[in-house]
């Protein structure tokens, strides 16, 4: 097992350059587990997509996504911070298809830890699926296959890859204690209730609507969240725009009842009743929700009634900006001012420090060019703060210690449990083909072995 100690890293590098001795402000030894491909696998871009897992057995542990060759893959840490085996697999074969999309969606369910992803097929013939696996076991739980689309010209297209996918409850969806899965997928807003259900079972279902009107061909992720107070329980949002990514975009924010008939090919969403609201952009951002994701800031605290609602996180990587809409009433924006630096091509949120109210914003800007170096990619922390006004300040930035062209860190992030009760957490950042995990010490009682002195 390789591990990475900061007193290596400092060792080898200016103190300046260093960055992952900023990690826990020098308080303590941070410590960095640095992961490439697993030698079995053909995956260049491992680390392309990860999510950690939330509930446990012990240690910490994450379900990684590689491509160019596929392959599915777990990363675990033991109590005491011992990486565990590699298990990994190549779902090509099962799961009869080409590769992952270039963009691959990838999405958690904390209840169950798990995943879903979206597989793209070679042929325009082709169907294309998406497919829920165990996280921790890489045992399939079921794929769906999607029903072809007729493009903005007419034409039928089969292997339009899903771009946005995640895991969501909404009452009235089949079952209440199973799930639906949202999804987007080129103009389409497709929600498959009760997805693990059989196909042939009477509560399965592919229902969906076209969410983009006639401006709009694509889709970049779909999310529901409660962030409407005049509509009771949670609105679905899909952020729609163009597949190249070259024109107008925009969040809707839909009552989940617009989206009752069978996915319909050619059925706007507004149909029959207009969108709850909009979201849109002043500065022309071609991927406004880009990423989107829930969230609960301390921005207002009960009696207010908007406590209980959710705050909107979503980025726009096109401006190097993430947006925060906040239950409250209240919004920020956060950017690095570093253009160009795709910041907000990967979000997280998660209370990874105690010394700061509420959970902390983790942003990743893949393109960023830290020391210089083109596209070594950075991840940016920020700390919320509710008065004067909700809002965010960067209280970390990290990178590699010696960033090197195209390494892309911070292309996904994400945050795993840790520690012998699961009260400490892991941050763990992917890169080109590697994924960094970051174990805190100065903030846990030091439950590692293996560490440099
Ligand atoms: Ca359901
Ligand atoms: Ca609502
Ligand atoms: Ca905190």
């Amino acid at each position: 097992m390789v591990k990475t100690s900061i007193a290596a890293a400092t060792a080898a590098l200016s103190l300046t350059a260093c960055n992952w001795a900023q990690f826990d402000e020098l308080a303590d030894e941070a410590w960095v587990d640095r992961v490439t491909k697993p030698e079995v696998t053909d995956s260049r871009q491992y680390g392309v997509a990860l999510v950690g897992m939330q509930t446990r057995d012990v240690g910490a542990a994450a379900f990684v996504l590689g491509k160019s060759r596929a392959s599915l893959s777990t990363l675990g840490y033991d109590d005491e911070g011992h990486r565990r085996a590699v298990e990994h697999l190549d779902p090509r074969t099962s799961l009869s298809f080409a590769g992952f999309p270039e963009r691959p969606a990838l999405a958690l369910d904390p209840d169950s830890d798990r995943v879903a992803f979206t597989v793209v097929m070679g042929e325009n013939v082709d169907p294309t699926r998406v497919a829920v696996f165990d996280g921790h076991t890489l045992e399939p739980v079921k794929s769906v296959v999607l029903p072809a689309q007729h493009d903005v010209n007419g034409t039928l297209r089969h292997n339009i890859y899903a771009e946005g996918v995640s895991f969501a409850t909404l009452p009235g969806f089949g079952m209440d204690t199973i799930k639906e899965l949202v999804v987007a997928r080129g103009p389409q807003l497709v929600i498959i209730q009760d997805y693990s259900e059989p196909d042939a079972a009477s509560t399965f279902a592919i229902k969906g609507c076209r969410a983009g009107d006639s401006q709009f061909d694509w889709s970049y992720s779909a999310i529901a969240a409660d962030v409407d107070a005049t509509h009771a329980g949670p609105e679905v949002l899909i952020a729609v725009g163009e597949e190249l990514r070259d024109g107008a975009s925009e969040i809707l924010i839909l009552d989940p009842a617009q989206i009752t008939q069978t996915y319909d090919t050619t059925q706007s969403c507004e149909a029959s009743v207009a969108a709850l609201g909009r979201i849109t952009s002043t500065e022309g951002a071609t991927d406004l929700g880009s990423r989107m994701m829930a969230a609960q800031f301390p921005d207002v605290v009960d009696p207010d009634p908007n406590a209980a609602l959710d705050d909107l996180v979503y980025s726009a990587p096109s401006l190097n900006k993430v947006f925060v809409r906040f239950g409250g009433g209240g919004a920020a924006e956060v950017t690095p001012g570093e253009a160009g630096s795709e910041f907000g091509d990967a979000i997280t949120v998660a209370d990874i420090f105690d010394r700061y109210d509420g959970p902390e914003l983790i942003v990743g800007a893949p393109r960023s060019d830290p020391d210089g170096v083109s596209n070594g990619g950075s991840v940016y922390i920020y700390a919320f703060h509710a008065t004067p006004s909700p809002g965010f300040e960067l209280v970390m930035t990290l990178r590699p210690a010696e960033p090197v062209e195209e390494e892309r860190f911070g292309k996904s992030v994400t945050v795993a449990p840790f520690g012998a009760t699961g009260d400490k957490q892991v941050l763990m950042v992917g890169a080109e083909g590697e994924v960094f995990t970051y174990f805190r010490t100065s903030e846990y009682d030091d439950v590692r072995t293996g560490r440099a002195p």
